[in-house]
């Protein structure tokens, strides 16, 4: 099958792409697009070309797999030129997403059709990246600059309604009637001639680039894409000559495809789609059918995993032990839906429609018919074993039996029923409905059939799937202890949590180990004696500094939750730092780095190692989906693959860090 299939409908010629998956522009379309081309311009009894694609979607962009990779075939500028060049009218026909250089070649055809289910779209903002094919020029001579500075700048594709708004297609076809209303618009646009986007003028206003700026501020801080995108939209602007805006746009292109940010979320694109391959398991695998599942807890972890079913529309029974916690915890889930339908984003009938398949209830015998079962109660392994051993009498044969725990054993948890083939882990991340990370931990017994439905489901509901091996805190949160352990060694050496915190900001994470800290709250596991104080933890729980939850903890809150650092927190870790017999010492930034994240990255090869990863890109994928962790630095892995293995290993050597075998192999 070639990529660029020529035919001919009496004065029009076809050619129709095939490169299953996505249709994308890779060099043996480009080559099959500008031989057709070049073909209907050679033939005089050509009058028009209808540019359309087989399979589930027009082009949805350059072939990412191509970047960074030998040039081959034709040049993908000088076949858009081509085509906006030609002497013949072309039309683009289109269906499921017309995204990047997708939308860019539609572009470059002097007219547009498509179906209402089509989206259109420039994503490459989200790949670190922007419209490289003329895309910041030519958008907006068609839907005008403010309507292109926010495509641009967010990456999100609009509907084919709002497209044949905004002018960017020109006719709406059949949603199952493309080829043949394609066909008839092309023959319509021959009388017209062709209509080049580089010969028309740009509209609008510019004042958008810098109110988009200003209320993106802070989601766009670290980034250098969205801005570059943005001075590209502002040469559209300065320049009535298409092709001074393009140079504009070639070099911001190449200095973003030749940064690491790029290449850090460039990585990340294919990480995900990664992560849901699970190795060793055959793709066509049977999975169990799920059609109601049980939910165990109602609690902050329960609600808010019961929410992502439910939102679904997967019926869900909760359980809880007394009927106050358990209205609480319903009473909750209802709040945050209406919350959520105040802001527009669900209807009063969507949020009736959910709570009415919402089975509350106080005993585990209501989870028979449950097809899975997720446990979220409190995190002690006896507990867990008397609920495991429970269910076991109770849920029917074949139903998944899932724990939420975040550190345990999943084995011995398995262990305590008679059928460990069904147990697995189902680690959700709080809030448990926003978060998109789901570990899902393999035990030594889960059955390859109830794996591959875990991950399914886990997809089903939004979430990023991610296989873990059994070990304590799975991939997340074992790496995660290999931060806070020298973060509190370095408050004993003389840094401060803020010092520490704003390292990790800036770096890019959400927050720093200690505001972290506060807001899980320090008295989670605390023994709860005052008089016992081994950690500076336990000083700042018994002096009833328990975070953010009692407006104390390593900083002082506001009532509107604003830390500022706290004069007691100081004095208590002076104090604590006093008896420890180490001397205060300056802390520089880098050592904060390499103290608190190059332990990490080594904790990652161990996991490796030990196989509890099925893979590097996956553990980049926890961090980023479960953490927080900037995309733009691609994970914890791919970052510590530029910072360099040797870099790494020599820090952590003279740190006296144990280094992973396969990392000082690296070095
Ligand atoms: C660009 O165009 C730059 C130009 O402006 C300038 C140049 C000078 N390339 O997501 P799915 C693969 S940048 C290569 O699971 P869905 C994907 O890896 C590009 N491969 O399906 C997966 O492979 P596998 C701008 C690609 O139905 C398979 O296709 N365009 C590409 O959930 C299925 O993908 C974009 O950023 C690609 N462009 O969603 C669009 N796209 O099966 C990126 C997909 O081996 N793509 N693959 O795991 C998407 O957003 C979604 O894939 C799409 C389909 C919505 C199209």
């Amino acid at each position: 099958m070639q990529s660029v299939t020529p035919s001919r409908d009496g004065e029009i010629l076809i050619l129709t792409v095939n490169n299953p998956p996505v249709n994308a522009l890779s060099w043996h379309v480009r080559d099959g697009l500008g031989d057709g081309l070049d073909v209907a311009l050679a033939d005089d009894g050509v009058k028009g070309v209808l540019l359309i694609c087989d399979g589930q979607t027009f082009i949805a962009g350059a072939d990412i797999s191509e970047f960074g990779k030998p040039a081959q075939g034709r040049n993908f500028l000088d076949v858009l030129d081509a085509f906006e060049k030609a002497s013949k009218p072309v039309v683009a026909a289109i269906h499921g997403t017309a995204l990047g250089g997708g939308l860019e070649t539609a572009l470059v055809c002097h007219y547009r059709i498509a179906v209402p289910s089509a989206k259109l779209g420039v994503p490459e903002v989200k790949l670190g990246l922007l419209p490289g094919g003329g895309g910041t020029q030519r958008l907006p001579r068609v839907v005008g600059i403010e309507q292109a500075a926010i495509m641009v700048a967010h990456g999100e594709p609009i509907s084919a309604a709002k497209a044949l708004d905004f002018g960017l297609i020109d006719a709406l076809a059949g949603e199952t009637t493309l080829a043949a209303d394609a066909l008839a618009f092309a023959k319509e646009c021959v009388a017209k001639g062709p209509r080049p986007t580089r010969d028309r003028p740009v509209t609008g206003e510019i004042a958008i680039v810098e109110k988009l700026k200003a209320e993106n501020a802070r989601k766009w801080k670290g980034f250098e894409a969205p801005y570059a995108n943005l001075r590209c939209i502002e040469a559209a602007a300065a320049n009535a000559n298409i092709d001074d805006g393009l140079k504009v746009e070639r070099e911001e292109f190449v200095k973003l495809m030749s940064g690491s940010q790029s290449a850090a979320q460039r990585h990340m694109f294919f990480a995900e789609r990664q992560a849901a391959k699970i190795d060793g398991l055959a793709k066509d695998i049977a999975l169990r059918d799920i059609k109601r599942v049980g939910v165990i807890g109602a609690g902050t972890m329960g609600g808010g995993i019961s929410m992502n079913f439910l939102s679904k529309g997967i019926p869900v029974t909760i359980v809880e032990m007394a009927q106050e916690n358990l209205d609480r915890g319903v009473g909750v889930i209802r709040k945050n839906y209406e919350n959520s339908a105040a802001k527009g984003r669900f209807t009063t009938e969507q949020v009736e429609g959910m709570m009415g398949i919402l089975t509350p209830s106080l005993s585990l015998d209501d989870l028979a018919d449950c097809d899975l079962v997720i446990e979220a109660v409190y995190e002690s392994m006896d507990v867990k074993k008397d609920v495991f051993g429970k269910l076991d009498g109770i849920c029917k044969a074949g139903a998944i039996l899932a724990s939420n725990t975040s550190y345990l054993d999943v084995d011995e948890i398995a262990a305590s029923t008679s059928r460990p083939q069904d147990v697995v882990g189902m680690h959700f991340f709080s809030p448990a409905n926003v978060m998109k990370l789901l570990e899902v931990v393999r035990g030594e017994k889960t059955a390859d059939d109830v794996l591959a439905t875990t991950m399914a489901i886990g997809k089903k509901i939004g979430k990023v799937a991610v296989v873990a091996g059994v070990c304590h805190g799975f991939i997340g949160n074992r790496m995660l202890s290999q931060r806070q352990i020298p973060a509190n060694q370095l408050l004993m050496e003389g840094a401060t949590p803020a010092q520490i915190d704003k390292v990790h900001t800036e770096f890019g994470m959400p927050m720093g180990p200690f505001q972290m800290s506060d807001l899980a709250g320090l008295d989670i596991g605390w023994h709860r004696d005052p008089t016992r104080i081994e950690t500076v933890r336990d000083a700042l729980c018994a002096a009833g500094r328990f975070g953010q939850k009692n407006g104390k903890g390593f900083y002082d809150y506001d009532e509107k939750r604003v830390a500022t650092p706290s004069a007691e927190a100081l004095a208590i870790i002076e104090e604590f730092r006093s008896k420890s017999n180490l001397a205060k010492r300056d802390i520089t930034d880098q050592e904060i780095i390499e103290r608190t994240l190059y332990p990490m990255v080594n904790e990652g090869y161990l996991i490796l190692e030990e196989g509890k990863a099925q893979r590097a890109s996956d553990i980049d994928v926890v961090w980023i989906y479960g953490y927080g962790w900037p995309i733009y630095r691609g994970g914890p892995m791919f970052w510590g693959d530029l910072e360099g293995a040797k870099k790494i290993v020599e820090a952590l050597d003279r740190h006296g860090v144990k280094v992973a075998d396969s990392l000082r192999a690296k070095a």
